[in-house]
């Protein structure tokens, strides 16, 4: 029997998840579309019409990076690991399409984050934002008098971009939802802090999805949820994003999840962007360097936190340093980003949850016992 024929006796699908985990894939399963589509944040028609499989891909962060990491022993150990993976999940994703497209069929390899439906960032606007901090820099340096015409510019971009960025939308819907993806392909289930726990690697892994039009076998969803309701992930949360107490139903794939009640987002982008450190706790701060924050619990949090966006632009310096790297993402895409830039400064709801549940305690207590900043 010669090679070809090797190849053709296994399956499409086999295939496929060999092809993932001979990559570097940890977890790897496929679901059909017709079992997500019924959320438009989960419909895989969005980006490719006639969708008829989905393949779900996870790889994992290591324990030894997340515990310096939590413990503020060291803080890009994990960011360059998260920048690796990412890139790597989007490699193996190409390759899967390209196998795919050997066959005859169509397929998208998937953007992992920053792939909003609803804000797609151009890069004359970031180039505007740049050119706006670069001129409140100098405006701030005793050293530098501003020419006119630098002052005049600084006062139009002021007026142009600052407005903008206090009305814009800060509420993001995702080409494809990859933690739907992920769920009905059988790789784990949705826990309490609304991450994707894994039986093997609890929520430490990011995801990333290719869509196919070839009709796969899809793979079974995961019978019993690993997450342990410890509720450990609620005490790591500085932004407060999600509930310790109070509960919400979602079904994802027919497969109901009881996970916590979910606040606006922007609960958490006013910290996991690093713009501060603190909110909630003040025994233990995230790897923010720019202190804390008080932020309201009522509708006002979307405003609050979009102009706390524009207020750090204005402040200049490190803190709008910070909000440019977080805008940058936005058009070139997390796949693409600086390796030596530190864009992660919380993620602790996801890095508290561990396989075990010693593990996650003992996480925590790495983390409440970090100190501050
Ligand atoms: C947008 C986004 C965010 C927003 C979330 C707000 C939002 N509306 O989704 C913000 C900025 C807050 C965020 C934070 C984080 N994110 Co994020 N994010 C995404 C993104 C782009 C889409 C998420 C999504 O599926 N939204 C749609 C729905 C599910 O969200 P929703 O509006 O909250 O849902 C409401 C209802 O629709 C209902 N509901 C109905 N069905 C479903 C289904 C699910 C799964 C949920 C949760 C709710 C839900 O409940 C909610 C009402 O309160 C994905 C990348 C991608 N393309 O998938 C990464 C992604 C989800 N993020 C990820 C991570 C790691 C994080 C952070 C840890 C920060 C970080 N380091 O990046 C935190 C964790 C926050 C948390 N505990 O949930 C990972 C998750 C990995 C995992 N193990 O689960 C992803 C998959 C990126 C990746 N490629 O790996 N994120
Ligand atoms: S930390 Fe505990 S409660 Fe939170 S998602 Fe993980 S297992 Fe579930
Ligand atoms: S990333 Fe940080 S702020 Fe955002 S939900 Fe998780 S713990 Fe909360």
């Amino acid at each position: 029997m010669d090679d070809m024929t090797i190849v053709k006796n296994i399956s499409l699908e086999s295939q496929i998840k060999k092809l993932a985990l001979d990559e570097g894939a940890v977890l790897v399963g496929i679901c059909s579309a017709d079992s997500i589509k019924d959320r438009e944040f989960s419909d895989p028609n969005y980006l490719l019409p006639g969708a008829k499989s989905v393949i779900s891909i996870a790889m994992n962060y290591t324990d030894e990076v997340v515990k310096k990491y939590l413990s503020k022993e060291d803080r890009h150990s994990l960011n360059l690991e998260e920048g690796l993976i990412v890139r790597k999940l989007k490699e193996i994703g190409e390759k899967i399409k390209i196998l795919l497209e050997e066959q005859g069929y169509k397929a998208n390899n998937c953007d992992l984050n920053f792939d909003y439906r609803n804000n797609k960032l151009n890069k004359a606007a970031y180039t505007a934002i740049k050119n706006l901090v670069e001129l409140i820099d100098k405006d701030k340096d005793e050293n530098y008098q501003l020419t006119k015409a630098e002052t005049k510019m600084l006062n139009n971009l002021k007026r142009l971009i600052l407005p903008t960025i206090r009305k814009t939308s800060l509420h993001f819907i995702p080409e494809l939802s990859h933690k739907c993806v992920a769920e009905a392909a059988g790789l784990g289930r949705i826990g309490w802090s609304g991450n994707l726990v894994t039986e093997k690697y609890g929520a430490r892994v990011l995801l990333n999805s290719i869509i196919t039009d070839a009709n796969l076998e899809p793979d079974k969803t995961l019978e019993h949820n690993p997450c342990t309701g410890c509720k450990l992930c609620a005490g790591s949360c500085q932004g407060g994003l999600f509930s310790k107490d109070e509960q919400q139903t979602i079904t994802i794939a027919g497969v109901q999840e009881t996970i916590a009640k979910r606040n606006d987002e922007t609960y958490c982008i006013a910290i996991c962007s690093g713009m501060k450190g603190q909110n909630k706790f003040p025994e233990w701060s995230t790897w923010s360097p720019f202190g804390s924050v008080s932020l309201p619990s009522d509708d006002t949090i979307a405003g609050f936190v979009a102009n706390m966006i524009a207020e750090a632009i204005e402040e200049g310096g490190e803190e709008a340093e910070n909000m440019l790297k977080f805008i940058l993402l936005n058009y070139k895409g997390l796949s693409k980003r600086d390796l030596d830039v530190d864009i992660l400064s919380c993620t602790c709801c996801q890095l508290v949850c561990g396989a075990t549940n010693e593990n996650k305690k003992d996480s925590y207590n790495l983390l409440v016992n970090s100190g501050c900043i």
